[in-house]
C-alpha cells in the first residue's frame, strides 16, 4: 500500500528527495558555522591572554627576580581573574608553582602538567584544559632573565565554557532553521511536482484508459508536462482511432462488393502503400475545421468548399497530418503553441497543424490566388490582376507552408499530398530539401488552354513548382492534356505523351486524371429514415413548401457557379410555362465567401436583388418561386434539402468537378430525383445520366427545368439508378486509393539513387 501511494505520488518522492538533500547541506552547514565561530572564539581568548601577558610581564620579571617566596606577595592582585579570565599563574624556572590566582586553585597540578609540553625553543604555548568538565583555556609564556637563561613561566587562564554554550545555541537555532526550510522546500517542490506532473500524468492515464475500455472520443486531456507531449498524444489518439475503425469495418467491408471502396478498405489499402513508418501529410490553403466564437465559446465549423468535403474522409479514414491557414477567430485559443490540434474535434483521428498569416500577408497572398491564379484557371470572364506584391507573398506562403510539411516530417518519411492552386510552389520546395519524399499535387480547378496560361507573369515559376510533384492530377483527362501543351511550351521538358510523363532537370512527374469525389452520407452523421422525414416536414412547415416540388441548389457564392444564370432560366421557366407556377420553387443554399473581396459582396447583393425581383413578379399567396437561403449550412440541413429536392441543379460557368452535383446523386435514396447539370462541370463527363445544360442558354436551360419536372417517374429512377451505381463506385476512398496506388508506384529520389549506383557496379 505504502509503495503504491510512493508509486502513484512520484511528487511526495521528490519532495522528500528535496528536504533530505536540503537537510544535509543544511546540517553542514551549520557544522562548518559553529566550527567557524569556535575558531574565532579562542583566537580571540589567546589574543586578550597575549595582551595581558604583555601588560604584566615588567611586574611579573620583578617579581621573578627577588626571592621564589616573595613571588605571589608581589605580584599580588595582578594574579587573580574577572569575569572570563580565571586568572594568572607563575612557574619558576624548574617548574615549581610560585604564584597563582585563587580561581586556580586545585588546578595547578593540570597546569603544570601542560607546561613540560612547552619544548625548549618555544617561547609560548596555548592549548585547551579540562577543569572538571570546564573547558579552561590556557596559555604559558616562557620568561626570560637578561642573560637570556630561562627565569619561569607566566600562565594566563581564561574559562571558555562560552564557547561551548554558544555553539550548542548556534546548533539548535541553525538545525531549526534546517528543518523548518527542508519542509517549506518539500512541500512547494512536492506541491509543484503534483500539480504539473503527477495531476496531469494521472488525468492522462485515466483519459487514455477511457478510450482504450470505454471506446471514448473525449478530446486528452490539455494541460500535459510539454506542448510535444500534448501533440504527440493528440496523433496518438487520433491514429489509434483511425485503426480501431478500420479494423471494426473490416469484418462489415467483407460482406460487400469489391466494386465499392470503404473507408476501412482504403485504410488498408493506404497502410499497404505508405509502408511502415511513412505517415499522411497534406498541406491545402482551407482548412478542414475552423473555430468561430458563439456565446464567448470557441465553436468548431466545417467550412464550405470541394477540398475538404473531399479530403477530410480520406484523412479521417487513413489518419496524418494536415497543414491549412489558421483562419477563424477562435483558431489560435484551441490549437497548442505550435498551432497543432486534433480534429474531428468530436471524434479526433488526424492532427490539423494550423500556420498563421498577418492581415497583410493574408490580403497579398490570397491576392495572388483569387485575383490572378483562379480567374485565369476558370473561364469566367474575369480579367486576372496580376501584382508582383501579391506573387512575393504567395512565393513567401508558399515557403511557409513547405517549411511547415518539413517539419511535421521531421526526419520521418511521408506521402506528401499537396492540394490546389494556393500551393502551386509547395512541391518543388518540399523536394529541394528532402528529395526522398513522394509527393503529390491535386489541382482541383481546371487546367485552361496554353493561350489562358501565357498571360501569367509568373508562369514557369508556377510550372515549375508544380513539377516538383510525382505525380500531379487533374480531375479529367482533358486537363492533363492542356497541362502537358503548357509544359511543352512554356519550359525546356521531356514529355512522354504515351505515359503522360514530363521530366524536367532530370525530375520526372506523371500526369494523371483522377476524378474526385465525395463520402456516402451515412458517414456525415445525418439524421436518416424516420428522423430524415421529420426534418422534411419541419423544413417544409417553417417554409410554406407543402404540396409544393423542390428544386435545389447548394454553392459557394461565386462567379464561377453561375447562379444568376441559374435564377434567370428559373423566372424564364415560370414565365415560358406558367402551368407551373405554385408547384415548383427553388431552394437555394448560397455559403457567402471571399467576402473581404469587393467584387463577391457586389455578387452576393446582385443574387439577392434579382431573387426578390422574380418573388415580386411570380409569388403568390402561399407560394414564393425562390428562397434564397444565404449561410453556410451544416452538413444536415444540406442534406435535408438534397434528399428532399426532386431537381437539383448544378449550373456553373466553368468547374473542376463540382461535388454538390455527386452529393445530389447519393442523396436520392429513393431514386426519385433529378440532375440537371452544366456542361462545364467536370461531372458532367461522368454523371452522362443528368440533363447536361449550357448555363448561357436561358432556353435550353429553362426546357431543362421543365422536361425534369414533367419527367415520367420510371426514367427519373432509371437514370438516378444509373448515376447512383456510378457515385457509389467511383466515391472519395476510390479517389483516394488510386491516387496512393499511383504515388506507390513512384520510386523515391535516394532508391533511384542507389539503383543508379549498382547498375554503375
Ligand atoms: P468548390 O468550388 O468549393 O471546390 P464544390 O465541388 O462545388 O466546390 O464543393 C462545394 C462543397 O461545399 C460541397 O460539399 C457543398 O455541399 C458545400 N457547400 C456549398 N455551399 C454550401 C452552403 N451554403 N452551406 C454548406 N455547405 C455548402 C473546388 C473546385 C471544384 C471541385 C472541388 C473538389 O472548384 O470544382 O469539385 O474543389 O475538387
Amino acid at each position: 500500500m505504502r509503495d503504491d501511494v510512493f508509486q502513484r505520488w512520484r511528487s511526495l518522492r521528490a519532495g522528500l528527495l528535496v528536504a533530505g538533500v536540503t537537510g544535509i547541506l543544511g546540517a553542514l552547514f551549520t557544522w562548518w558555522q559553529i566550527e567557524r565561530e569556535r575558531v574565532i572564539d579562542v583566537e580571540d581568548i589567546d589574543r586578550r591572554a597575549r595582551a595581558i601577558a604583555h601588560v604584566l610581564s615588567y611586574t611579573v620579571h620583578d617579581a621573578l627576580r627577588g626571592p621564589a617566596e616573595n613571588v605571589a606577595t608581589r605580584l599580588g592582585k595582578r594574579l587573580e581573574g574577572h569575569s572570563r579570565l580565571l586568572g594568572c599563574a607563575v612557574f619558576g624556572s624548574d617548574g615549581r608553582l610560585l604564584a597563582a590566582g585563587p580561581k586556580l586553585k586545585g588546578f595547578e597540578s593540570s597546569i603544570s602538567g601542560e607546561l613540560t609540553r612547552l619544548l625548549p625553543g618555544d617561547s609560548d604555548r596555548c592549548s585547551t584544559l579540562l577543569d572538571h568538565g570546564r573547558p579552561v583555556r590556557m596559555r604559558a609564556e616562557r620568561m626570560l632573565r637578561d642573560d637570556g637563561e630561562a627565569a619561569g613561566t607566566f600562565v594566563v587562564a581564561h574559562d571558555v565554557t562560552f564557547i561551548a554554550e554558544r555553539a550548542a545555541a548556534r546548533l539548535t537555532q541553525g538545525l531549526f532553521v534546517v528543518v523548518i526550510t527542508a519542509v517549506m522546500l518539500a512541500t512547494l517542490v512536492g506541491g509543484i511536482a503534483w500539480l504539473a506532473y503527477d495531476r496531469p500524468l494521472q488525468h492522462l492515464a485515466d483519459w487514455m484508459r477511457r478510450v482504450r475500455i470505454e471506446d471514448s472520443s473525449e478530446a486528452p486531456p490539455v494541460w500535459l508536462p510539454s506542448s510535444q507531449l500534448v501533440s504527440e498524444t493528440n496523433r496518438l489518439a487520433a491514429s489509434y482511432r483511425a485503426a480501431r475503425t478500420a479494423t471494426f469495418q473490416e469484418a462489415h467491408e467483407a460482406a460487400r462488393s469489391d466494386r465499392i471502396w470503404t473507408s476501412g478498405r482504403l485504410r488498408a489499402h493506404a497502410l499497404d502503400c505508405l509502408g511502415i513508418g511513412n505517415q499522411l501529410v497534406v498541406v491545402s490553403s482551407r482548412e478542414p475545421y475552423l473555430h468561430v466564437r458563439r456565446d464567448g465559446k470557441p465553436h468548431a465549423v466545417v467550412p464550405p468548399g470541394g477540398v475538404v468535403t473531399a479530403v477530410d474522409p480520406v484523412l479521417q479514414a487513413c489518419g496524418g497530418v494536415w497543414i491549412a491557414h489558421g483562419t477563424g477567430e477562435a483558431d489560435r485559443e484551441t490549437a497548442d503553441a505550435v498551432g497543432r490540434l486534433t480534429v474531428p474535434p468530436a471524434d479526433p483521428r488526424y492532427t490539423l497543424r494550423r500556420v498563421w498569416m498577418t492581415p497583410r500577408e493574408n490580403d497579398a497572398y490570397y491576392g495572388c490566388c483569387n485575383d490572378a491564379i483562379w480567374p485565369m484557371c476558370l473561364l469566367a470572364h474575369e480579367r486576372p490582376i496580376f501584382r508582383t506584391s501579391d506573387w512575393q507573398h504567395y512565393v513567401a506562403m508558399n515557403r511557409r507552408f513547405a517549411d511547415a510539411v518539413l517539419e511535421e516530417v521531421g526526419g520521418g518519411q511521408a506521402i506528401v499530398l499537396v492540394q490546389d492552386y494556393q500551393m502551386a510552389l509547395v512541391p518543388q520546395m518540399v523536394r529541394e530539401v528532402r528529395p526522398d519524399l513522394r509527393i503529390c499535387l491535386f489541382w482541383h480547378i481546371p487546367w485552361p488552354s496554353v493561350d489562358a496560361i501565357r498571360i501569367c507573369p509568373w508562369r514557369e515559376e508556377i510550372l515549375r513548382g508544380m513539377l516538383g510533384a510525382d505525380v500531379i492530377g487533374f480531375h479529367l483527362q482533358q486537363y492533363c492534356n492542356s497541362f502537358l501543351d503548357t509544359v511543352d511550351r512554356m519550359l525546356e521538358a521531356k514529355l512522354d505523351r504515351d505515359h503522360f510523363t514530363a521530366e524536367v532537370r532530370g525530375h520526372v512527374s506523371r500526369v494523371r486524371a483522377l476524378p474526385i469525389s465525395v463520402q456516402p452520407w451515412s458517414e456525415r452523421g445525418v439524421p436518416a429514415g424516420p428522423a430524415l422525414d421529420r426534418r422534411h416536414e419541419a423544413l417544409r412547415e417553417a417554409m410554406g413548401l407543402q404540396g409544393v416540388e423542390v428544386a435545389v441548389g447548394v454553392d459557394r457564392i461565386d462567379h464561377t457557379k453561375g447562379l444568376p444564370e441559374r435564377l434567370r432560366a428559373f423566372a424564364h421557366f415560370l414565365q415560358k410555362y406558367p402551368q407551373h407556377r405554385g408547384r415548383v420553387s427553388l431552394v437555394q443554399l448560397a455559403a457567402p465567401s471571399r467576402l473581404h473581396l469587393k467584387r463577391y459582396q457586389d455578387h452576393l447583393e446582385e443574387l439577392v436583388h434579382y431573387a426578390e425581383q422574380i418573388n415580386s413578379q411570380f409569388a403568390t399567396e402561399g407560394w414564393k418561386p425562390i428562397h434564397l437561403l444565404v449561410d453556410q449550412h451544416d452538413a444536415g440541413t444540406v442534406h435535408a434539402f438534397l434528399s428532399m429536392a426532386t431537381i437539383a441543379i448544378v449550373s456553373s460557368l466553368h468547374d473542376g468537378m463540382n461535388l454538390v452535383a455527386k452529393e445530389y446523386v447519393l442523396a436520392q435514396d429513393g431514386l426519385g430525383g433529378c440532375l440537371i447539370l452544366s456542361e462545364f462541370a467536370g461531372a458532367a463527363e461522368q454523371l452522362t445520366d443528368a440533363l447536361v445544360i449550357n448555363p448561357y442558354d436561358t432556353e435550353q436551360f429553362a426546357d431543362a427545368i421543365r422536361y425534369a419536372v414533367e419527367m415520367p417517374a420510371d426514367e427519373r429512377s432509371e437514370r438516378m439508378r444509373r448515376l447512383r451505381r456510378h457515385v457509389d463506385e467511383h466515391n472519395i476512398y476510390r479517389w483516394a486509393a488510386e491516387l496512393l496506388s499511383g504515388m506507390h508506384a513512384v520510386t523515391p529520389a535516394k532508391a533511384r539513387a542507389a539503383a543508379g549506383r549498382k547498375a554503375l557496379v
